[in-house]
């Protein structure tokens, strides 16, 4: 049985991520700096903002951790392996965030010696917090989480997400897509990858796959998925580490058929050609 952590560890990813909420919700809809990393990839002032917040916080309470951040990367932040890193994303969804729509969340996960110890997501505009503490289970505004129960992928509902160089490759991304949507019962886009990590955990969404996803953007919902009772790899099958690259999880039932969809053995399927 592993020690316990520190209860400040989880309170301090609680703290972190609803002062996220808070910062996210005073500034929803307002004329916010909306900056380009990429053609289609964008930054907020507001994520901007929370992340400089959150590094200070650790810096003070925390000297001796390390922060891998969505928006302040240094170059070999993610290669390092530090005893202690905190892992944030300040606003997942800052597309659907940046144009008003109502689905984002902040996601913060605690690696110690590289193992996700510590996750939480918080989406202010539903008031919903999900927690989960390895071994000790997932929580949603301090109630249980447990996946689903979908047998098959015929009666599921998925999720994906669609990275941002789609537009210089969408073939790979858009044929996964469709031999995911006539397979199953149907299939979302959110725009947020944490918030579909969370209801693959809440049993609001039954299997969730994407590739060339961020570390931030994953490690916390890979441990409330797994910590719900689910199962997460990576869309190759492999063991899920939050810099693979690429994630695939579901309520475990239907994770062997979603790879076979994958693989492109699914029946009249096609190839998951390049899958990471
Ligand atoms: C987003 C993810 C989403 C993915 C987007 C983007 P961001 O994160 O949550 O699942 O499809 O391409 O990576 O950039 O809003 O933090």
């Amino acid at each position: 049985m592993a020690d316990p952590l520190p209860p400040l560890y989880l309170a301090t990813a609680i703290e972190a991520v609803t002062r996220a909420g808070e910062v996210q919700l005073a500034h929803l809809g307002t004329d916010l700096r909306v900056d380009k990393k990429g053609a289609i990839d964008l930054v907020t002032e507001i994520d901007l903002q929370i992340e400089r917040e959150f590094r200070g916080m650790i810096a003070e309470r925390f000297p001796g951790h390390v922060v891998l951040g969505e928006e302040f990367e240094s170059t070999g932040d993610r290669d390092a392996a530090p005893e202690y890193c905190w892992v944030f994303d300040p606003v997942d969804g800052t597309t659907n965030y940046a144009h008003g729509l109502p689905i984002f969340c902040s996601s913060l996960a605690l690696e110690i010696r590289g193992e996700i110890a510590v996750g939480a997501i918080y989406d202010p505009t539903r008031r919903e917090l999900f927690t989960a503490e390895r071994g000790l289970g997932a929580w949603l505004n301090g109630k249980p989480l447990h996946v689903s129960a979908a047998g098959t992928l015929l009666d599921s509902l998925l999720v994906t997400g669609f990275h941002y160089g789609i537009q210089r490759d969408p073939e790979e991304v858009v044929g996964l897509f469709r031999d995911f949507i006539t397979r199953s019962r149907a299939v979302r886009r959110l725009g947020s990858a944490a918030l579909d990590m969370a209801y693959v955990a809440a049993g609001r969404f039954d299997g969730y796959w994407e590739s060339k996803i961020q570390p931030w953007d994953v490690a916390a919902g890979a441990l409330i998925v797994a910590e719900a009772g689910g199962q997460v790899t990576t869309i190759a099958g492999g063991p899920f580490r939050s810099r693979a690259g690429s994630v695939l999880a579901s309520n475990g039932s239907i994770h062997e058929q979603m790879l076979d969809v994958i693989r492109g053995a699914a029946p009249a399927g096609r190839s998951g050609k390049g899958t990471q």
